[in-house]
């Protein structure tokens, strides 16, 4: 388990689900899509890497769906899936193949069978298993983290970083997200953006060979983390892959052509991705470090795409629905399931998405941003068994 190396989130919320005691926020349950989720929660495949191995929500029960903060017992729960069942009738789930592979809403979808869903006008991209993730593993930030790479002149603020870090974990707590710490590692002043380290593809995970050659030691413990909950896959030299390049749309992997990317790493996840059924395609990124730098999943379809950055069209290719936005930092939301976190550099993002009924919890990441990081660079996400997640 290497739990030397990992130290579970010391501030969890001290409510228990048995005294019946809500948690301070009380996260939505999440709406049933195609397939519904629930049941696969509920009986994970053995195959898919378990969480469950390092349950960090404290008196949840096994395989309980980890948004579901309100359960106070396993049959609380159940009843809860049932409802959500019950409800998933009234949804269509009208897959079929299309010559991409890819699941979509049938063109002769009646209105009866689509209904006033807009996600599922005839033609739309389908993706089922869309969850929030079960686990979070977070890299804390060293004193080192102030000579970070970076391209502003601004050093970033280490003692706000930690703060702004702590407010992060607890937003992904809030939401219902188990999180792992990583301790910091001072002669790796980046490592505090984990997600460059790994891309976790269901059971597999590929331990990625950072672009910057001063990040190719961050790899290490980051792996000892996962060995436990996935099967790892190495890249060799001279590969290279920043996780932050790496886009799943549900059975689709976008994997940014940057700086820190290159075709060869793009062909050592395609091996990987192989195993999952995902098909990889490639975008070019001609500006800014990543492609999650301007552009993140807000929900099984929907991208949010910072105008003008990126190329909007294999995205809308494959099917998925773009939402443009104009702020820099609105293009790198974190999608938990329902719940967006969105910079608070992104203010007219947050609006936006709100006024489409999102629900957004905004966080100040600033000294992430200058160290040309964003909401998604600060952790590595696990999806519950059988499910994927942003
Ligand atoms: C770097 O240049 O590698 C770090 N200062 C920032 C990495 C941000 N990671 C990400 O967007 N996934």
């Amino acid at each position: 388990m290497h739990s030397n190396m990992l130290e579970q989130v010391s501030s969890w919320p001290s409510y228990s689900r048995q005294s019946g005691n809500p948690p301070p926020e009380v996260p939505p349950v999440p709406a049933p899509v195609g397939a519904s989720p629930v049941v696969a929660s509920l009986a994970p495949p053995e195959s898919v890497c378990d969480p469950v191995a390092v349950v960090v929500i404290p008196s949840l029960p096994p395989h309980a769906d980890p948004n579901d903060a309100t359960a106070s017992t396993a049959g609380t729960i159940k009843s809860r899936f049932m409802v959500a069942n019950r409800r998933s009738r009234r949804t269509p789930a009208p897959y079929h193949e299309a010559p991409d592979g890819c699941a979509r809403v049938p063109e002769t979808a009646s209105s009866c069978e689509s209904g006033d869903d807009p996600r599922y006008r005839p033609g739309r991209m389908l993706t089922p298993g869309f969850h929030a993730p079960h686990t979070a593993i977070v890299r804390d930030v060293p004193d080192a983290y102030q000579h970070c790479l970076r391209s502003g002149e601004l050093a970033p603020d280490v003692a706000l970083a930690r703060l702004q870090h702590r407010g992060y974990v607890a937003a992904l707590a809030s939401a219902g997200v188990g999180v792992l710490h990583i301790p910091a590692d001072e002669a790796h002043p980046d490592a505090c953006f984990i997600e460059d380290t790994a891309v976790i593809l269901g059971a597999h995970a590929l331990i990625s060979r950072p672009g910057a050659p001063s990040r190719r030691g961050e790899c290490g413990p980051v792996a000892a983390a996962l060995s436990a909950r996935c099967e790892l896959h190495t890249m060799a030299a001279p590969a290279i892959l920043d996780g932050g390049d790496v886009l799943r749309a549900g059975p689709l992997l976008f994997v940014g052509m940057s700086r820190r990317s290159d075709a060869a790493g793009a062909r050592s996840l395609a091996a990987v991705a192989a195993r999952e059924g995902l098909e990889l395609r490639t975008v070019p990124v001609a500006a800014g470090l990543h492609l999650k730098s301007a552009v993140t999943l807000i929900d099984e379809h929907t991208l949010v795409l910072h105008d003008g950055a990126i190329d909007p069209a294999p995205f809308s290719a494959a099917g998925l629905d773009l939402l443009r936005v104009a702020e820099p930092a609105g293009g790198n939301v974190l999608a938990l399931g329902r719940r967006l976190l969105v910079s608070a550099d992104a203010p007219a993002t947050a609006a936006l998405l709100r006024s489409r009924g999102h629900d957004v919890t905004s966080l100040d990441v600033s000294e992430f941003h200058r160290g040309d990081g964003a909401l998604t660079c600060l952790s590595l996400r696990l999806p519950p068994p059988g499910m994927w997640c942003a």
